[in-house]
């Protein structure tokens, strides 16, 4: 069975999302099949989408894994569940948001998946984080991480959380 790399994004901003996103990164570490390789600094940033609500705490990780895209996608779906989220109000808070961003080069579009992420390219909490651990990773469209990043600016106001 061939190895996989595949980037997820971790998001939270409810029920101490630092300690949502410790724990989901070392969760990702024990998924069947799947280790985790490498993982960004933890970022607030500002809402997208509705402001009433709290900040985030974001980050990505780099998996390597023998799971297909969508036995991952279930993975990192049941460990949402595990995190008790609450899927209330489209675009609000969340205890623990995991997206799979990209999965090597696929591009893939069925119902439950799109890959690459169809937000990917506009959001910093998941450029900046990513272009921290792999800048010349470049999207299946031939864009290189790094510029998508640095083309966005400061739109997330991005700030990398201190160390505890
Ligand atoms: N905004 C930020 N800053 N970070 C997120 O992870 C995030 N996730 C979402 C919405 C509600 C779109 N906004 C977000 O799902």
């Amino acid at each position: 069975m061939k190895h996989h790399r595949a980037w997820v994004g971790l998001g939270s901003n409810l029920a101490d999302p630092r300690s949502q996103l410790e724990l989901a990164l070392e969760e990702l570490d024990q998924l069947p099949l799947t280790r985790l390789s490498i993982a960004s600094r933890l970022y607030t940033s500002r809402p997208l989408g509705p402001r009433d609500q709290p900040d985030f705490i974001n980050a990505v990780a780099g998996l390597e894994t023998r799971l297909s895209p969508l036995a991952l996608l279930d993975q990192l779906q049941a460990l949402e569940q595990r995190h008790r989220r609450v899927r209330g109000r489209h675009w609000g808070p969340r205890t623990l948001d995991l997206d799979l961003l990209l999965f090597d080069q696929e591009c893939l579009s069925v119902p439950r998946l799109t890959l690459p992420h169809p937000e990917m390219a506009r959001r910093a909490f998941v450029l900046v984080p990513l272009a921290e651990m792999a800048p010349d990773l470049r999207l299946p469209d031939g864009n290189e991480v790094a510029t998508l990043a640095q083309a966005l600016g400061d739109s997330g106001n991005l700030k990398v959380l201190p160390n505890r």
